[in-house]
Formats: C-alpha cells, structure tokens, sequence
C-alpha cells in the first residue's frame, strides 16, 4: 500500500540546492515554489506532498510526525538536538562553518565570557565541553553587532566567505562544526514508512556522489 508521505523543505538557501536533488529521485513540484505563496505543494506523485517552511521550524515538523522527511541545516538540527530524529543522509549543500568570532585583534577577558548567539544549546554545550565559564545572550539576528556594542565578547555564529564578519571589523576564532544541510527524518517515519522512504534517500545519496 502507498501511504502519503510528506516533505518539509527549508525556505531560504537551501531551498535552490534541495530541488535539483529532489528531482533526482523523480519527485517534481506541481508549481513553481518560490512563485507561489502558498505552504504546501502537490508534486507528480499523487501521494507525496512538500511544505516549505522556515529552516528552524523543519525537525518540529518532522519529530511531531507532520512531515516525515526533512531538509535543514546541521546548524539547526544540532541547536534542536532531538534524539528521536536521525539523519540519513548529508546533502552536501548550504556548506558554511559554525564558529565563534570577535572584534579583530580584541584581548577577550579573563573571567565570564559573554557570548551572543542564536545558538544557544549548541553555544552552551560547546563552552562546557571545555570548562570555559560563558553568559549566554540570545539574539534572533545580527549577532555581528553585540561585540561592536559592547554587548557581548564572542559571537556563534554561521560564516561562509568571512565577508560579513569582516565588514563589521570581526575574525572567525575557533570553528565549532562544519555544516552542511542534511536529510531528517523521524526514528518513527523510517521504521513505519522504510519502503517508501528508503528509495528516495537512495536516488537522492547517489545524487549527491555525482555533484561531489
Ligand atoms: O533567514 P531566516 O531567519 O528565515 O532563517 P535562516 O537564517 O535559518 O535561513 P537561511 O535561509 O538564511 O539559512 C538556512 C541555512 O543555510 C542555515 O541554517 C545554514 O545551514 C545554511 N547556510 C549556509 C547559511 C550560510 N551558508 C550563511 N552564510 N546560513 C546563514 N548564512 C549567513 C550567516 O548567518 C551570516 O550572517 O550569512 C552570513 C555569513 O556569510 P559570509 O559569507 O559573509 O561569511
Ligand atoms: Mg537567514
């Protein structure tokens, strides 16, 4: 029997990257998604579906069972840190680097560290894996700006050219993970629908090696 299945695409960046791999394993939007405001998107399987929704809102979907594959950042799924989701495949795409930064040639303090981020699970794991004490101060964006206001003494943040942490007279200091967007999907969704998933994660592994 074919069950409906349904796919949670992260709006944004990856997006672009995700649907030439999609395609691969023959899976087509019925419409242009980025034309469209719509959330959810018929595609040339009857029983499969894609909702494009923000990039942090993807493993709530998937976890809860609303989706049952996913597309997302290991940035993000490493701050949503859920155990009852599993990665099966890593798409090679949105490749950038999680680090911490600093104002250039800035001599941190030696006592509490205060760090801004929106990363704060994985902020917070990452000091205390290395006995470093640390405040943590929870941005929602434009983390650049918390060291030149005297906010914070490091940033975690995403950085790809460094252009952006440059622009703002900031270094990249210690890289804390390499990130690429990866395939989520539910420890429950994979044992109840293995045969229809299975092959999508297949086609689309092996699209993967072809781009390398
Ligand atoms: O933007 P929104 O708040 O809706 O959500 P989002 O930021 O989660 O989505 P989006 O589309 O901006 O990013 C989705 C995913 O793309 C992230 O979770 C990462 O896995 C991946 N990715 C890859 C990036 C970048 N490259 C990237 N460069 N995400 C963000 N950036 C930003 C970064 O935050 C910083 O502001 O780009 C800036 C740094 O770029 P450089 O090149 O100047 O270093
Ligand atoms: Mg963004």
């Amino acid at each position: 029997m074919t069950q409906p299945l349904t796919i949670a695409l992260s709006k944004g960046r990856i997006l672009d990257d995700t649907l030439p791999l999609l395609a691969e394993a023959g899976i087509h939007p019925a419409e242009d998604l980025k034309k469209s405001r719509k959330l959810i998107f018929d595609t040339n399987h009857e029983h499969i579906k894609l909702v494009v929704i923000r990039a942090t809102d993807v493993p709530t979907y998937v976890e809860y069972g609303a989706a049952d594959l996913g597309v997302a950042g290991k940035d993000v799924l490493m701050e949503y840190n859920s155990t009852n989701l599993c990665e099966p495949l890593d798409l090679n795409i949105a490749t950038c680097r999680l680090m911490t930064a600093a104002l250039k040639d800035a001599e941190l303090p030696a006592g509490r560290l205060k760090v801004a981020t929106k990363f704060v699970n994985v902020a917070k794991r990452y000091f205390a894996e290395q006995g470093r004490q640390v405040d943590i101060i929870k941005l929602y964006g434009g983390m650049e700006l918390a060291p030149i206001m005297g906010l914070a003494d490091l940033i975690v943040d995403i950085v790809d050219t460094g252009n952006t942490l440059k622009a703002n007279g900031l270094e990249p200091c210690e890289l804390i993970a390499p990130i690429s967007s990866r395939l989520v999907a539910s420890r429950a969704s994979m044992k109840v629908k293995y045969n229809q998933i299975q092959p999508i994660i297949d086609q689309m592994a092996a699209a993967v090696e072809r781009q390398r």
